[in-house]
Protein backbone atom coordinates (compact mmCIF):
# COMPACT_ATOMS: atom_id res chain seq x y z
CA UNK A 1 0.00 0.00 0.00
CA UNK A 2 1.17 3.73 -0.58
CA UNK A 3 2.88 4.81 1.92
CA UNK A 4 3.83 9.24 2.81
CA UNK A 5 7.38 8.96 3.72
CA UNK A 6 8.85 11.72 5.60
CA UNK A 7 12.53 11.71 5.50
CA UNK A 8 15.11 14.48 6.88
CA UNK A 9 18.39 15.52 4.73
CA UNK A 10 16.70 14.02 1.57
CA UNK A 11 19.47 16.53 -0.96
CA UNK A 12 22.17 14.01 -1.29
CA UNK A 13 23.84 10.88 0.52
CA UNK A 14 21.54 8.15 1.98
CA UNK A 15 18.69 10.70 2.55
CA UNK A 16 18.36 10.99 -1.75
CA UNK A 17 18.97 7.39 -1.91
CA UNK A 18 15.95 6.55 0.27
CA UNK A 19 13.87 8.96 -1.55
CA UNK A 20 14.49 7.65 -4.63
CA UNK A 21 14.06 3.92 -3.63
CA UNK A 22 10.76 5.22 -1.04
CA UNK A 23 9.35 6.93 -4.67
CA UNK A 24 10.15 3.26 -7.17
CA UNK A 25 8.46 1.66 -4.31
CA UNK A 26 5.22 3.57 -5.28
CA UNK A 27 5.27 5.70 -1.88
CA UNK A 28 4.71 9.77 -2.03
CA UNK A 29 6.95 11.65 -0.32
CA UNK A 30 7.86 14.81 2.26
CA UNK A 31 11.55 15.51 1.27
CA UNK A 32 13.41 18.20 3.82
CA UNK A 33 16.55 19.38 3.49
CA UNK A 34 17.95 23.22 3.89
CA UNK A 35 19.24 23.43 0.41
CA UNK A 36 15.89 24.68 -1.77
CA UNK A 37 17.77 24.68 -5.00
CA UNK A 38 19.10 20.91 -4.49
CA UNK A 39 15.10 19.75 -2.82
CA UNK A 40 13.34 21.02 -5.92
CA UNK A 41 16.06 19.13 -8.20
CA UNK A 42 15.31 16.19 -6.36
CA UNK A 43 11.18 16.89 -6.59
CA UNK A 44 11.25 16.84 -10.41
CA UNK A 45 13.61 14.39 -10.57
CA UNK A 46 10.89 12.58 -8.83
CA UNK A 47 7.94 13.72 -9.84
CA UNK A 48 8.79 13.22 -13.78
CA UNK A 49 8.61 9.43 -12.79
CA UNK A 50 5.11 9.84 -11.01
CA UNK A 51 6.06 10.54 -7.66
CA UNK A 52 4.04 13.27 -5.58
CA UNK A 53 6.25 14.62 -3.60
CA UNK A 54 6.12 17.75 -1.25
CA UNK A 55 9.57 19.25 0.02
CA UNK A 56 9.95 21.27 3.20
CA UNK A 57 12.93 23.98 3.59
CA UNK A 58 14.10 23.80 7.34
CA UNK A 59 17.01 23.03 9.27
CA UNK A 60 16.53 19.90 11.52
CA UNK A 61 18.35 22.29 14.50
CA UNK A 62 15.54 25.37 14.14
CA UNK A 63 13.15 23.72 16.31
CA UNK A 64 10.67 26.84 15.80
CA UNK A 65 10.88 26.24 11.80
CA UNK A 66 10.94 22.71 11.75
CA UNK A 67 7.40 22.67 14.32
CA UNK A 68 5.99 25.34 11.82
CA UNK A 69 6.18 23.04 9.00
CA UNK A 70 5.37 19.97 10.58
CA UNK A 71 2.15 21.77 11.71
CA UNK A 72 0.73 23.69 8.85
CA UNK A 73 1.03 20.45 6.55
CA UNK A 74 -1.70 20.34 4.24
CA UNK A 75 -4.52 17.83 5.29
CA UNK A 76 -3.55 15.11 2.62
CA UNK A 77 -0.18 15.24 3.75
CA UNK A 78 -0.35 15.16 7.35
CA UNK A 79 -0.79 11.46 8.37
CA UNK A 80 2.71 10.61 8.19
CA UNK A 81 3.43 6.97 7.95
CA UNK A 82 7.52 6.32 7.65
CA UNK A 83 9.70 8.92 9.32
CA UNK A 84 13.38 8.35 7.79
CA UNK A 85 15.70 10.59 10.71
CA UNK A 86 19.07 10.67 8.20
CA UNK A 87 19.74 14.22 8.87
CA UNK A 88 23.18 14.34 10.28
CA UNK A 89 27.13 14.61 10.36
CA UNK A 90 30.67 14.85 11.63
CA UNK A 91 32.90 16.93 11.55
CA UNK A 92 36.85 16.72 12.27
CA UNK A 93 38.16 13.47 13.11
CA UNK A 94 40.84 15.00 15.49
CA UNK A 95 41.76 13.70 19.18
CA UNK A 96 38.84 15.01 21.46
CA UNK A 97 41.15 16.89 23.51
CA UNK A 98 42.13 19.13 20.42
CA UNK A 99 38.32 19.16 18.96
CA UNK A 100 36.23 22.09 18.06
CA UNK A 101 33.46 23.45 20.17
CA UNK A 102 31.76 24.85 17.21
CA UNK A 103 31.76 21.16 15.69
CA UNK A 104 30.90 19.74 18.85
CA UNK A 105 28.07 22.11 19.03
CA UNK A 106 26.60 21.47 15.44
CA UNK A 107 26.95 17.27 15.88
CA UNK A 108 25.12 17.30 18.75
CA UNK A 109 22.65 19.52 17.65
CA UNK A 110 21.86 17.71 14.30
CA UNK A 111 22.28 14.33 14.97
CA UNK A 112 20.69 14.06 18.59
CA UNK A 113 18.68 17.31 18.90
CA UNK A 114 17.33 17.33 15.00
CA UNK A 115 16.40 13.97 15.40
CA UNK A 116 15.01 14.42 18.43
CA UNK A 117 12.74 17.08 17.50
CA UNK A 118 11.62 15.55 14.48
CA UNK A 119 10.76 12.39 16.55
CA UNK A 120 8.58 14.67 19.14
CA UNK A 121 7.06 16.41 16.00
CA UNK A 122 5.88 13.28 14.05
CA UNK A 123 5.10 10.33 16.34
CA UNK A 124 2.25 11.79 18.58
CA UNK A 125 0.23 11.70 15.07
CA UNK A 126 1.36 7.78 14.61
CA UNK A 127 0.38 7.21 18.43
CA UNK A 128 -2.88 8.65 17.77
CA UNK A 129 -3.43 6.50 14.47
CA UNK A 130 -1.69 3.61 16.64
CA UNK A 131 0.21 3.21 12.78
CA UNK A 132 3.70 4.31 11.85
CA UNK A 133 7.52 3.79 11.56
CA UNK A 134 10.18 5.83 12.71
CA UNK A 135 13.65 4.73 10.53
CA UNK A 136 17.10 6.45 12.27
CA UNK A 137 19.99 6.43 10.54
CA UNK A 138 22.59 5.76 13.46
CA UNK A 139 25.91 4.21 12.48
CA UNK A 140 28.59 1.73 13.27
CA UNK A 141 29.88 4.35 14.91
CA UNK A 142 28.07 4.29 17.67
CA UNK A 143 28.56 0.36 18.61
CA UNK A 144 31.96 1.37 19.80
CA UNK A 145 34.40 4.66 19.88
CA UNK A 146 36.98 4.64 16.70
CA UNK A 147 40.17 6.82 17.44
CA UNK A 148 39.54 10.44 16.48
CA UNK A 149 35.70 10.03 16.36
CA UNK A 150 34.87 10.93 20.06
CA UNK A 151 31.99 12.70 19.60
CA UNK A 152 30.62 11.69 16.31
CA UNK A 153 30.68 8.28 17.53
CA UNK A 154 29.08 9.31 20.90
CA UNK A 155 25.84 11.28 18.68
CA UNK A 156 25.61 7.83 17.60
CA UNK A 157 25.36 5.83 20.44
CA UNK A 158 22.55 8.36 21.81
CA UNK A 159 20.48 7.21 18.32
CA UNK A 160 21.12 3.88 19.36
CA UNK A 161 19.70 4.75 23.26
CA UNK A 162 17.27 7.01 21.53
CA UNK A 163 15.89 3.97 19.30
CA UNK A 164 15.61 1.68 21.97
CA UNK A 165 14.06 4.27 23.90
CA UNK A 166 11.56 5.33 21.86
CA UNK A 167 10.98 1.43 20.72
CA UNK A 168 10.38 0.87 24.59
CA UNK A 169 7.69 3.65 24.50
CA UNK A 170 5.67 2.69 21.90
CA UNK A 171 5.51 -1.30 22.49
CA UNK A 172 2.05 -1.03 23.33
CA UNK A 173 0.93 0.08 19.85
CA UNK A 174 0.96 -0.93 16.26
CA UNK A 175 4.22 1.56 15.56
CA UNK A 176 7.40 0.07 14.32
CA UNK A 177 11.29 1.40 15.25
CA UNK A 178 14.44 0.64 13.37
CA UNK A 179 17.99 1.70 13.51
CA UNK A 180 20.28 1.67 10.34
CA UNK A 181 23.90 1.46 11.40
CA UNK A 182 25.98 1.88 8.21
CA UNK A 183 29.60 1.28 8.14
CA UNK A 184 31.64 3.46 4.95
CA UNK A 185 29.19 4.84 2.62
CA UNK A 186 30.26 7.09 -0.08
CA UNK A 187 28.09 10.21 0.34
CA UNK A 188 29.02 14.10 0.71
CA UNK A 189 29.89 12.58 4.09
CA UNK A 190 33.55 12.85 4.36
CA UNK A 191 33.55 16.29 2.44
CA UNK A 192 31.66 17.98 5.33
CA UNK A 193 33.85 16.21 7.75
CA UNK A 194 36.74 17.10 6.65
CA UNK A 195 35.35 20.96 5.84
CA UNK A 196 35.66 20.77 2.14
CA UNK A 197 39.21 18.99 2.00
CA UNK A 198 37.99 16.61 -0.86
CA UNK A 199 41.09 14.63 -1.21
CA UNK A 200 41.69 13.72 2.51
CA UNK A 201 37.57 12.83 1.73
CA UNK A 202 38.34 10.55 -1.53
CA UNK A 203 41.28 8.95 0.87
CA UNK A 204 38.59 7.39 3.06
CA UNK A 205 37.48 5.48 0.57
CA UNK A 206 40.58 4.17 -1.38
CA UNK A 207 40.73 0.23 -1.29
CA UNK A 208 37.68 -0.73 -0.62
CA UNK A 209 34.31 -0.85 -2.41
CA UNK A 210 32.41 1.01 0.26
CA UNK A 211 28.31 1.25 0.51
CA UNK A 212 26.27 3.36 -0.97
CA UNK A 213 23.29 5.79 -0.41
CA UNK A 214 21.13 3.14 -2.09
CA UNK A 215 22.46 -0.09 -0.48
CA UNK A 216 20.96 1.65 2.93
CA UNK A 217 17.54 2.27 1.35
CA UNK A 218 17.40 -0.84 0.27
CA UNK A 219 17.06 -1.75 4.03
CA UNK A 220 15.42 1.02 4.73
CA UNK A 221 12.49 -0.04 2.23
CA UNK A 222 12.35 -3.59 3.29
CA UNK A 223 12.37 -2.77 6.63
CA UNK A 224 9.42 -0.23 6.38
CA UNK A 225 7.30 -3.09 3.71
CA UNK A 226 8.15 -6.11 6.09
CA UNK A 227 4.50 -7.71 7.45
CA UNK A 228 3.02 -5.71 10.46
CA UNK A 229 4.24 -8.19 13.13
CA UNK A 230 8.24 -7.73 11.82
CA UNK A 231 9.93 -5.04 14.13
CA UNK A 232 12.89 -5.11 11.87
CA UNK A 233 15.27 -3.54 15.24
CA UNK A 234 18.68 -2.98 14.10
CA UNK A 235 20.31 -3.47 11.01
CA UNK A 236 24.60 -3.09 10.85
CA UNK A 237 25.29 -2.96 7.42
CA UNK A 238 28.78 -2.99 6.18
CA UNK A 239 31.21 -3.16 3.20
CA UNK A 240 32.39 -6.59 2.91
CA UNK A 241 36.10 -5.27 3.55
CA UNK A 242 35.14 -3.40 6.83
CA UNK A 243 35.41 -5.80 9.86
CA UNK A 244 33.87 -3.11 12.06
CA UNK A 245 34.33 0.39 12.83
CA UNK A 246 38.19 1.12 13.12
CA UNK A 247 38.82 -2.02 10.91
CA UNK A 248 38.91 -1.59 7.35
CA UNK A 249 40.82 -3.42 4.94
CA UNK A 250 42.28 -1.91 1.54
CA UNK A 251 43.37 -3.25 -0.85
P1 LIG B 1 25.58 13.52 3.12
O1 LIG B 1 26.45 14.63 3.57
O2 LIG B 1 25.66 13.07 1.73
O3 LIG B 1 24.06 13.87 3.45
C1 LIG B 1 23.69 14.46 4.67
C2 LIG B 1 22.32 15.07 4.52
O4 LIG B 1 21.92 15.61 5.79
C3 LIG B 1 22.33 16.22 3.52
O5 LIG B 1 21.10 16.26 2.84
C4 LIG B 1 22.48 17.43 4.44
O6 LIG B 1 21.99 18.62 3.88
C5 LIG B 1 21.58 16.99 5.58
N1 LIG B 1 21.80 17.79 6.76
C6 LIG B 1 22.93 17.96 7.47
N2 LIG B 1 22.73 18.80 8.49
C7 LIG B 1 21.43 19.18 8.43
C8 LIG B 1 20.62 20.05 9.18
N3 LIG B 1 21.10 20.70 10.24
N4 LIG B 1 19.32 20.20 8.82
C9 LIG B 1 18.82 19.55 7.74
N5 LIG B 1 19.55 18.73 6.98
C10 LIG B 1 20.83 18.55 7.31
O7 LIG B 1 25.92 12.33 4.14
P2 LIG B 1 25.24 10.89 4.33
O8 LIG B 1 24.17 10.64 3.38
O9 LIG B 1 26.34 9.93 4.42
O10 LIG B 1 24.65 11.09 5.80
C11 LIG B 1 23.30 10.81 6.12
C12 LIG B 1 23.25 10.19 7.51
O11 LIG B 1 23.93 8.94 7.48
C13 LIG B 1 23.92 11.01 8.62
O12 LIG B 1 23.10 10.94 9.76
C14 LIG B 1 25.23 10.27 8.83
O13 LIG B 1 25.71 10.44 10.13
C15 LIG B 1 24.79 8.84 8.58
N6 LIG B 1 25.82 7.88 8.27
C16 LIG B 1 26.66 8.08 7.21
C17 LIG B 1 27.63 7.13 6.92
C18 LIG B 1 28.63 7.30 5.82
O14 LIG B 1 29.67 6.61 5.83
N7 LIG B 1 28.39 8.15 4.85
C19 LIG B 1 27.73 5.90 7.70
C20 LIG B 1 26.82 5.82 8.81
C21 LIG B 1 25.89 6.77 9.05
P3 LIG B 1 22.99 19.81 3.44
O15 LIG B 1 23.42 19.45 2.06
O16 LIG B 1 22.14 21.02 3.53
O17 LIG B 1 24.14 19.80 4.40
C1 LIG C 1 29.74 7.10 9.36
C2 LIG C 1 30.61 5.93 9.22
O1 LIG C 1 32.71 4.85 10.12
O2 LIG C 1 32.92 7.06 9.16
O3 LIG C 1 28.93 7.00 10.48
O4 LIG C 1 31.88 6.76 11.28
S1 LIG C 1 32.10 6.17 9.98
Amino acid sequence: MNKTVLITGATSGIGLGCARKFAANGDRLILTGRNAQRLEEVRKELAAKGTDVLTLVFDVRDRAKATECIETLPAEWKAIDVLVNNAGLALGLEPEYEGSYDDWDTMVDTNIKGLLTMTRLVVPGMVKRDSGHIINIGSVAGDAAYANGNVYCATKAAVKTITDGLRLDVAGTAIRVTNLKPGLVETNFSNTRFHGDTERAANVYKGIKPLTGDDIADVAVYAANAPAHVQVAEVLILATHQGSGSVIVRK
